[in-house]
C-alpha cells in the first residue's frame, strides 16, 4: 500500500511515519509537510534512508503542488495529520486556522476524490464536541454528540469534518474520520501542556498553570492513537466516525504536579496566570465504538507514558533546544508575558 501522511513532520504525524514504516516496511510512505514552526526534519530522522519513505515540503492548501505529488505518487491512501493545532495561537490569529485546516483538508479531499484514492482518513478532534461540565463526570463524548465548538482551532476542525462528511455521501468517497482526546509522549512541541511543562521544569523555569488548574483533559500516549488511526485506515467501516481515548481524565494541576514529582522539582515552580478565553472545561472520550468494532484499547497507562515521556526529553535536549528558537521565544514572551 502507498499512504500519503500530511503532517508527518509533527508531533502525532511523526509518530504515525514512526509507526509505519517499522510494521510495514512492505508499504510505501509519503510525507507531506509545509515545515511550518511545529514542523521539525529532525521528527523524521529515524526514517531517512528507508527506501520505503519520500518527504515532499508543500502546503496542503497549494492545490497545484498537491496535485503534482498525488499524480507523482498515486497513493491508495491518505492520513490527514496536517493543521494548526494550538488553541492558544489561533485565538491570537484564527486566519490561518481556517486556511489550513477546512480548504487544506478541501485541496485533499479534491486530489483525492480526481486519483480515487481508496481511503481517506481525516484526523480530527474531541474538541469538535465542545466541552462538558466538571460537576457530570457521567457525561463522556459518544459519535453521536453534536458538533458544538468554543475556539477558532476547534470550529476549524469541525468545518474540515462536515466537509468530510459532505464528500462521503455527495460524491461517494471512502472517507473515515476519527476523534482522539490530549495526546502525549516523544517529539510533542513545547507550546503544548505536558512537554512545556516538562521543559520549564528540567531548566527550573515557572510553570504556567490557567486559572485555576481545575480544566480536565483526558490524555492518550500517542502511539496508541497511532494505532488506532492505522486499525481504522485498515479495518475500519467507510462513512464512519470514531472516537479514540483510554478513560484517563486528570486535572491540569493534576497533571503539572506528577511532572514535578516525577523530575523530583518543588511545586514553588507553579504560577497560576490568567486563564485562556473561551477555556473548555472537560473533555471525556466515550471509547465504547471503536473498542467493540476494531477491538482497540489503549496499551500504555498515564503513569508509564508520563515517564516514558520525560526520559525522552531528558534524552532528547537537542531535539527540543532547536525548536525553541528565535521565533518560538517571540511567542512565549507574547503569551505568557502578559498573563
Ligand atoms: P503539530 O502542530 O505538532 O503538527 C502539525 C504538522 O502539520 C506540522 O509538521 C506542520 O508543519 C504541518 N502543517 C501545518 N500546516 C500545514 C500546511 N498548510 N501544509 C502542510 N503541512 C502543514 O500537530 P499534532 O499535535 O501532531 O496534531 C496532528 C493532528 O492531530 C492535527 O490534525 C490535530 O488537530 C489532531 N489532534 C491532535 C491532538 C493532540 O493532542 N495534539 C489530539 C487530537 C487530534
Ligand atoms: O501553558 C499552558 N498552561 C495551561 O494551563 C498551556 C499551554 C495549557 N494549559 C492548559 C490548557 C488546557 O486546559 O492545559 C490544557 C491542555 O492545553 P493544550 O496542551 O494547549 O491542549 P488543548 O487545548 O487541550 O488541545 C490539545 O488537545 C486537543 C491539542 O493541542 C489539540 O491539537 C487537540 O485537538
Amino acid at each position: 500500500m502507498k499512504i500519503l501522511i500530511t503532517g508527518g513532520a509533527g508531533f502525532i504525524g511523526g509518530n504515525h511515519v514512526h509507526y509505519t514504516i517499522e510494521k510495514y516496511p512492505e508499504d510505501t510512505v509519503i510525507c507531506v509537510d509545509d515545515l511550518t514552526y511545529a514542523g521539525n526534519m529532525e521528527t523524521l530522522e529515524p526514517v531517512f534512508g528507508c527506501k520505503n519513505f519520500h518527504f515532499e515540503k508543500a502546503d496542503i492548501a497549494d492545490k497545484t503542488a498537491i496535485r503534482a505529488i498525488f499524480e507523482k505518487y498515486r497513493p491508495d491512501c491518505v492520513i490527514n495529520y496536517a493543521a494548526e493545532s494550538h488553541v492558544d495561537r489561533s485565538i491570537e490569529n484564527p486566519g490561518v486556522f481556517l486556511t489550513t485546516n477546512i480548504l487544506g483538508t478541501q485541496v485533499l479531499l479534491d486530489a483525492a476524490r480526481e486519483f480515487n484514492v481508496s481511503r481517506y482518513h481525516q484526523v480530527s478532534t474531541d474538541e469538535v464536541y465542545g466541552d462538558l461540565p466538571l460537576d457530570r463526570p457521567d457525561l463522556l463524548f459518544t459519535e453521536e454528540t453534536p458538533i458544538h465548538t468554543s475556539s477558532p482551532y476547534s470550529a476549524s476542525k469541525a468545518g474540515a469534518d462536515l466537509l468530510c462528511l459532505a464528500y462521503a455521501r455527495t460524491y461517494k468517497m471512502p472517507i473515515t474520520i476519527s476523534r482522539c482526546s490530549n495526546n502525549y509522549g516523544p517529539y510533542h512541541f513545547p507550546e503544548k501542556l505536558i512537554p512545556l511543562m516538562i521543559i520549564n521544569a528540567m531548566q527550573d523555569k515557572p510553570l504556567p498553570v490557567y486559572g485555576k488548574g481545575e480544566n480536565v483533559r483526558d490524555w492518550l500516549f500517542v502511539t496508541d492513537h497511532c494505532r488506532a488511526v492505522d486499525l481504522i485506515v485498515r479495518k475500519g467501516t467507510v462513512g464512519e466516525v470514531y472516537n479514540i481515548g483510554g478513560h484517563n481524565e486528570r486535572t491540569n494541576i493534576v497533571v503539572v504536579k506528577t511532572i514535578l514529582e516525577q523530575l523530583g522539582k518543588s511545586e514553588a515552580l507553579i504560577n497560576y496566570v490568567t486563564d485562556r478565553p473561551g477555556h473548555d472545561m472537560r473533555y471525556g472520550i466515550d471509547p465504547t465504538k471503536i473498542n467493540k468494532e476494531l477491538g482497540w484499547f489503549p496499551d500504555t497507562n498515564f503513569e508509564t507514558g508520563l515517564s516514558q515521556t520525560i526520559e525522552w526529553y531528558k534524552n532528547n535536549t537537542g531535539w527540543w533546544q532547536n525548536v525553541l528558537d528565535g521565533e518560538y521565544q517571540k511567542y512565549y514572551e507574547k503569551n505568557y508575558g502578559a498573563r
